[in-house]
């Protein structure tokens, strides 16, 4: 039975529409840069909050009204629960989804139990993907909920916790390989500290690194040829995430030999939470060749904690599309890691989130796109910076010059040629006449 009798596939309408389920920018096979929107944004839905969201909040329990669920911790309503959720990334039309293995399938009271209810519910996964071609982006493992991760997974004090979550990880990238997902996510989760009277930092990230070098040994020997994916985020839900950011991501991949083999997975809420813009963390991964893939959200900056909102700002979705324009996305996507909010309790609430967030990006595409088609913003970069490109900057750039050569330099020249305007207002202004545009 269809869990959305009453919703119909969601389509194109245009700008000028006012209906509430039609895509007013998202047309999947509109051309942007020789690509289609379908192929640039590459949307996924995720599975933990959209299906698994209950709403509840440290001060009350779920709101959520999910009629296809009876709440059970049955492989059958689990099994129902997908079923569902594939109607739903139909109606969407999402290409793609995400999910951890707990939130597709419920943990049993031992390990065999907890995989062989995995394999029961990627039986069904998979039938469905073959059913409507929609396509797995990663998967993940949560390492997190179960108190035996009090300590943290990889990161733990408990050799027999590091093994246990081994033996998870294990189990979901093979599944993962399974579906065909083209990457493969770690969020750190517990692993971080709160405290250093109790805790061998430099010993826990050692472990860290070996878990990683066993992911991609384990890999190899199952033929996965996705990508891995690290996502930083810092102080929650410990005091000091050790993947707290994209720079402290990178840092910890080099010392540990791990560059070749992953990329970073952003997310919006992460970067405020980092005290960064999505832009900045996007950049600084993405000059490094780190860009993955994106978890599309957006926090509260009155909030201090992951709120995981839909994207709607067009200033946020523009910045974010320069970026991926640039560096390029695939075989990331643009994922929904977002939940409605608590007082949107019912199904049809799913469909305006999704849709809006959907929209804001493509707009967001358009705009990027038309700013980059005029050089609006590049021009003024390469220019700013042209006092490198000959002279005594190309000197220094090219490692021609040291301090003896530059002290000579400025010696004979007496004083430096004036510097010009950042025209930071100005640029903000440009890009503020793109977005009128559309
Ligand atoms: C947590 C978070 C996770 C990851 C996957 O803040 O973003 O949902 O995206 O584990
Ligand atoms: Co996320």
């Amino acid at each position: 039975m269809a869990a959305f009798p009453d919703i119909p596939k969601v389509q194109f309408e245009g700008p000028q529409s006012d209906n509430p389920l039609a895509f007013r920018w998202y047309d999947p096979e509109e051309m942007i840069e020789g690509k289609s929107m379908k192929d640039h944004l590459r949307f996924t839905i995720c599975y933990w909050h959209t299906f698994r969201g209950t709403g509840s909040d440290p001060f009350g329990g779920g709101t959520m009204l999910r009629p296809w669920d009876d709440g059970s911790d049955s492989v059958e309503n689990a099994c129902n629960r997908a079923r569902v959720a594939f109607e739903f990334f139909e109606k969407l039309g999402a290409p793609y989804y995400a999910f951890h293995d707990r939130d597709v399938a419920p943990e049993g009271d031992s390990l065999a139990t907890t995989n062989s209810n995995f394999e029961s519910v990627a039986a069904v996964l998979k039938e469905e993907q073959q059913r409507t071609g929609i396509k797995l982006l990663w998967g993940t493992a949560n390492m997190f909920s179960h108190p035996r991760y009090m300590h943290g997974a990889a990161t733990t004090c408990n050799a027999d916790v590091f093994a246990y979550c081994a033996a998870q990880v294990k189990k979901a990238l093979e599944v993962t390989n399974d579906l065909g997902g083209e990457n493969y996510v770690f969020w750190g989760g517990r692993e971080g500290y709160q405290n250093l009277y109790n805790t061998d930092m430099k010993r826990e990230l050692d472990h860290l690194a070996q878990f990683f070098h066993m992911a991609v040994d384990y890999a190899r020997e199952i033929g996965f040829k996705g990508q891995f994916l690290i996502e930083p985020k810092p102080k929650e839900p410990t005091k000091h995430q050790y993947d707290s950011d994209a720079a402290a991501c990178l840092n910890f991949l080099r010392a540990y030999d791990l560059m070749d083999h992953f990329k970073l997975n952003i997310e919006t809420n992460h970067a405020t939470l980092a005290g960064h813009t999505m832009m900045h963390e996007l950049e600084y991964a993405g000059m490094q060749g780190g860009l993955g893939s994106i978890d599309a959200n957006t926090g509260d900056l009155m909030l201090g904690w992951d709120t995981d909102q839909f994207p709607t700002d067009y200033y946020l979705t523009t910045q974010i599309m320069l970026v991926l324009l640039k560096y390029g996305l695939s075989p990331g996507g643009v994922n929904f890691d977002a939940k409605v909010r608590r007082e949107s309790f019912e199904p049809l609430d799913l469909f305006y989130a999704h849709i809006g967030g959907m929209d804001a990006f493509a707009k967001g595409l358009k705009i990027a796109a038309a700013i980059r088609a005029d050089d609006a913003l590049g021009g003024f970069v390469s220019s700013r910076y042209a006092s490198f490109d000959g002279g005594i900057g190309k000197q220094i750039e090219s490692g021609a010059v040291g301090f003896q050569e530059l002290e000579a330099y400025m010696l004979e020249k007496g004083d430096v040629t004036p510097n010009q305007s950042g025209r930071q207002e100005m640029l903000e202004n440009v890009v503020n006449r793109y977005i009128d545009k559309f």
